[in-house]
């Protein structure tokens, strides 16, 4: 199969192009795809290697299928001439999330509403992702009523430039910022720009998100997102209340029976999910469960994933695996 990856020279793009080859995805020809600024610089890829194209170019050599994560204006102006020629596209930006008549998909959760029709597909936010994950076995047994989100986000999710600043302030050199403020030895409560009613754009994503992904508008969601001066993965403390009671035994049998998901919660042991374990693993870690004292119906947990991978990459290469299985790309 050819596959582009529109970004290759990117952080997520260049995860994509691991994660791809880590899962043995039937490429036979990698188209990787980038700005002019990067057209003809070599990209490696399972020991060949391949040039990079501007998305012109790109769509000109018909790939059976092309993963997006070059930011949400390129794929505005290219994922609908990439469709337009028959290419199906699987986009890591926010440009068509929320549209009514793209799905968004995280494939352990809802990978069964894709079809035929679908030809830009949509790859959730990644503090979004690792969420739902651990939502969906939870609401199938005891049904989700509200849910209570802090975000403890790494540098990776911005892009090249926040690791660069932070590394930068590390060693004590003064160079580009992607924050407006230092962000080592420093916590900013400010992801993506801040909307009318209060929240940013990031804690909307996390709410409207996973209503979509969950397919159920009844399930009330609230979320604080933070950046941290972490490289590895997403951290989140998840409060989640119940319609009725539930078993703890269960929840994390529940879990730990869950499809990319691994309970890591032994406190004897200080056996707790964090973002150095993450980093590099597809599965999203789960630990810190017990019981809210303070609420009927409501546990806390602590959840952790590499946002790069699950977060955005291996989320976008497993529906391309799913679109395949079903003989859809
Ligand atoms: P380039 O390296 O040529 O700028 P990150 O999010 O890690 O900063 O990466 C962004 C990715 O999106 C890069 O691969 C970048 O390519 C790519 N990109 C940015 N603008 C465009 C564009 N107009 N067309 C194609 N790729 C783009
Ligand atoms: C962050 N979650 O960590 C963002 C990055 O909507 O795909 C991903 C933005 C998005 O900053």
């Amino acid at each position: 199969m050819k596959v582009a990856v529109v970004g290759a020279t990117g952080l997520v793009g260049s995860e994509m192009l691991k994660v791809l080859a880590e899962r043995n995805f039937p490429v036979t020809e990698l188209i990787p795809v980038a700005s002019e600024r990067s057209k003809g610089k070599e990209i490696e890829f399972k020991g060949k290697n391949y040039k990079v194209v501007t998305p012109l170019e790109a769509i000109a050599l018909k790939p059976n299928v092309a993963l997006f994560s070059a930011g949400g204006e390129t794929s505005k102006q290219y994922a609908p001439l990439f469709a337009a020629a028959g290419i199906t596209v699987i986009d890591n930006s926010s440009a068509w999330r929320m549209d009514t008549t793209k799905k968004l998909v995280v494939p352990e959760v809802n990978g069964d509403v894709l079809t035929a029709e679908d030809k830009i597909i949509s790859n959730p936010n990644c503090s979004t992702i690792q969420m739902v994950v651990i939502l969906k076995p939870l609401h199938d047994k005891y049904k989700i009523k509200r849910v209570v989100v802090s975000t403890y986000q790494s540098v990776t999710g911005t892009g090249v430039k926040a690791v660069q600043q932070l590394q930068d302030e590390r060693a004590g050199i003064v160079g580009e910022k992607a924050y407006p403020y230092e962000i080592d030895m420093n916590v900013i409560p400010h992801i993506d720009v801040f909307q009318e009613n209060g929240y940013t754009k990031e804690e909307m994503k996390m709410i409207q998100e996973t209503n979509k992904i969950m397919q159920d508008d009844s399930i009330r969601v609230t979320a604080t997102t933070v950046r941290i001066p972490v490289v590895g993965g997403h951290s989140e403390a998840i409060n989640i209340e119940f319609e009725s009671d539930f078993d703890l035994a269960e929840v994390r049998e529940l879990l730990a029976k869950q499809e990319g998901v691994i309970v890591v919660d032994n406190p004897a042991n200080l056996e707790y999910p964090m973002p150095k374990d993450a980093h590099g693993k597809d599965e999203v870690l789960v630990g810190r469960i017990r019981r809210d004292e303070s609420q009927d119906n409501t546990i806390n947990m602590w959840v952790v994933a590499d946002n790069l991978r699950k977060g955005a990459a291996t989320n976008t290469v497993q529906i391309a695996e799913a679109l395949n299985k079903k003989g859809l790309i």
